[in-house]
C-alpha cells in the first residue's frame, strides 16, 4: 500500500479522500492555490503545497505544477478527486510517464470513456441498448438536421468530448435546430477544445439512473447497486438517493450485469460509474461512463457499508476485489443533498462570501461530507459545492424524514445556501412517494411559482372583498347586487394590474 497520496482536488472532495487515508495509516499531501489556502483541506492533510494562483487552468489543471508538487513531497500516487483532471487521458499518460499511480483507470480506457461516440458504438456491440441517436460524428448541419428529422423531435445535442451536460443542448422544434447546433459547438469548443457534436433522442420522461462499478487489475468486477439521480437543474445533480425507487432486486441484478459488461468492453480499471436513462416504458439505455469517483459516492457507501475511497485505494496498490460473494443488496436507503452556495431564491445565482456562523446537524443515520467550517470564506473561483448532507434510514421514507429534521437543525449564517430547496423538496409529496423524473426541479419551480402567483391572487381576493364592503357601507350597490359584472372585471383587473407595478 502506499506511504504518501497527493490529493489534486480541493473542498469536500478533498476532505473525503484525507479522511480514507488516515483511517488507513497513509500520509496526505493537500495542494491549494492561492484562494485556499485556509481552507480545510489544507488544515486537515499531513502536509499541504501551494501550486499556484486561484485560476483553475494555473493550479488544479495545471499538469506540470502537480507533477511538480508530487516529486516535492515523494508522493507515490495521486488521487484526482472529481472534476479537474479526473478524467484527463492526457493527466492519466503523464503519470504513468512519471511512474506516480494515479488511482484511476488507464490512460487507455480514459481515452474510451472520454468519447461519447467511442463508448456508445462499444456498448452497442457488447449488447447492450444505447439511447437512439447518431454514433459518427456529423460536421455538416444539413445532415445532422436529417439525422434529427429521422429521430424525431425533442432531440439533445451533446458534446462528443464533453459530459456531465456542458455543451448540451435540447432542441424541441426544427425552426431551432440550426441556433442550438451552433451555440452547442461553439460551448464544445471552449469548453474541450472540440466542437464535434452528435444528438441523441431526449427521453422524456425518464429517469437517470446509474451503476456503480469496482474493477481490480486481474480484471474481477463487482456492482454496487444503483443511484436515481433525476433531480438536477441545468445539469447539476440536486439530490441523490440509493436505491432507485423503481429498481427491485431482479432489476438491480440486471442492470449490474449490464455496468459490468460495458466496464469490461471498456477495458476499465477502478471504481466507475454506467450511466442509465431509464425511459416511460421501463426500458434502460446506456448514456454515458463516468471515469471517476463521483460526488453522490456516499449514499451508496451508506447502503452498502462500504468506503469507495478506500477501495481505490487498494485496487490502484494492486490488491484483489474481496467483497461478499453473490448478489449484492442494498440494507435501508440513503438520500443526499448538495448544499451549494447558491441562493434558490434567486434562480440559483452563486452567492459566496464569509460563513459568519455554522451549527452542523448530527444524530443517528447521518453524515455530512464538509468542505468548510466557521469563519471559512467561501471563494468565488470554484464550484459552488460546499456540503453534501447524508441521511440514511431503514427505509426510504425515514431517510427523508431524517434528512428533513438535519435540514431543520443546519444553520450556515452569512451566505445563501440551497438548504431550503432540499426542505421544501422533502416535504413535497410527489417526492416522498417516489413519484417524479427528470422533469421534476422544473415542475417542483412551477407549482412553487403557481403558489407565489396563488398568494397574490388571494390577496386580490381579500382586497376586493374589502372594497365591496367598503361601497356597501357607503350605500354604493356592489356588481353582484347591481348585476353590473362587466364593470367588476374592469375594476378587478384594475386593482390587479396596480398590484403587479
Ligand atoms: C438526456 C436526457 C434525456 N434524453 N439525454 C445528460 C447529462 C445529465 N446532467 C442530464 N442528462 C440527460 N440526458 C437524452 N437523450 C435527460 C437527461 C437528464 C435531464 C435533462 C433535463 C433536465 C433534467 C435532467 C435530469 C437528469 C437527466
Amino acid at each position: 500500500m502506499f506511504k504518501k497520496i497527493l490529493i489534486a482536488n480541493r473542498g469536500e472532495i478533498a476532505v473525503r479522500i484525507i479522511r480514507a487515508c488516515r483511517e488507513m495509516g497513509i500520509r496526505s499531501v493537500a495542494v491549494f492555490s492561492e484562494a485556499d489556502r485556509v481552507s480545510l483541506p489544507v488544515r486537515l492533510a499531513d502536509e499541504a503545497i501551494c501550486i499556484g494562483p486561484p485560476p483553475p487552468d494555473q493550479s488544479y489543471l495545471s499538469v506540470d505544477a502537480i507533477v511538480e508538487a508530487a516529486r516535492r513531497t515523494n508522493s507515490e500516487a495521486i488521487h484526482p478527486g472529481y472534476g479537474f483532471l479526473s478524467e484527463n487521458a492526457a493527466f492519466a499518460r503523464r503519470l504513468e510517464q512519471e511512474k506516480i499511480t494515479f488511482i484511476g483507470p488507464s490512460s487507455r480506457a480514459l481515452r474510451v470513456t472520454g468519447d461519447k461516440l467511442r463508448a456508445r458504438k462499444l456498448m452497442r456491440k457488447a449488447g447492450i441498448a444505447v439511447i437512439p441517436g447518431t454514433d459518427e460524428p456529423i460536421r455538416d448541419e444539413k445532415k445532422l438536421l436529417a439525422e434529427a428529422r429521422k429521430i424525431g423531435f425533442p432531440v439533445i445535442l451533446k458534446a462528443t468530448a464533453g459530459g456531465g451536460g456542458k455543451g448540451m443542448r435540447l432542441v424541441r422544434r426544427e425552426k431551432d435546430f440550426a441556433g442550438s447546433l451552433r451555440l452547442a459547438r461553439s460551448e464544445s469548443e471552449s469548453a474541450f477544445g472540440d466542437g464535434s457534436i452528435y444528438l441523441e433522442a431526449f427521453l422524456e420522461p425518464a429517469r437517470h439512473i446509474e451503476v456503480q462499478v469496482l474493477v481490480d487489475r486481474t480484471g474481477q468486477a463487482r456492482h454496487l447497486g444503483e443511484r436515481e439521480c433525476s433531480i438536477q437543474r441545468r445539469h447539476q445533480k440536486l439530490i441523490e438517493e440509493s436505491p432507485s425507487p423503481v429498481v427491485d432486486s431482479a432489476k438491480r441484478k440486471e442492470l449490474g450485469a449490464l455496468a459490468i459488461k460495458a466496464c469490461k468492453a471498456a477495458g476499465y480499471l477502478g471504481a466507475g460509474t454506467v450511466e442509465f436513462l431509464r425511459d416511460s416504458k421501463g426500458r434502460f439505455f446506456f448514456m454515458e461512463f463516468n471515469a471517476r469517483l463521483q460526488v453522490e459516492h456516499p449514499v451508496t457507501e451508506m447502503v452498502m457499508g462500504i468506503d469507495l475511497v478506500k477501495w481505490q485505494f487498494r485496487i490502484a496498490a494492486g490488491e484483489k476485489l474481496s467483497l461478499p460473494a453473490g448478489e449484492i443488496h442494498p440494507r435501508g436507503a440513503a438520500i443526499e443533498c448538495r448544499i451549494y452556495a447558491e441562493d434558490p431564491g434567486r434562480d440559483f445565482s452563486p452567492c459566496p462570501g464569509k460563513i459568519r456562523s455554522l451549527h452542523q446537524p448530527m444524530g443517528p443515520g447521518l453524515r455530512e461530507d464538509s468542505g468548510i467550517y466557521a469563519g471559512y470564506e467561501v471563494p468565488i473561483h470554484y464550484d459552488p459545492l460546499v456540503t453534501k448532507l447524508i441521511a440514511w434510514g431503514e427505509d426510504r421514507l425515514e431517510a427523508i424524514s431524517r434528512m428533513h429534521r438535519a435540514l431543520g437543525e443546519y444553520r450556515i449564517l452569512g451566505i445563501e445556501t440551497t438548504l431550503p430547496f432540499h426542505r421544501e423538496v422533502m416535504e413535497d409529496e410527489l417526492f416522498r412517494q417516489g413519484k417524479f423524473d427528470t422533469g421534476y426541479v422544473a415542475d417542483l419551480l412551477g407549482r412553487r411559482s403557481m403558489r407565489a402567483n396563488g398568494a397574490r391572487s388571494e390577496e386580490i381576493a381579500i382586497a376586493g372583498a374589502a372594497i365591496r364592503d367598503y361601497e356597501r357601507r357607503l350605500g354604493r350597490p356592489t356588481w353582484r347586487e347591481s348585476g353590473d359584472r362587466k364593470a367588476w372585471k374592469i375594476a378587478y383587473r384594475r386593482r390587479q394590474h396596480q398590484s403587479r407595478h
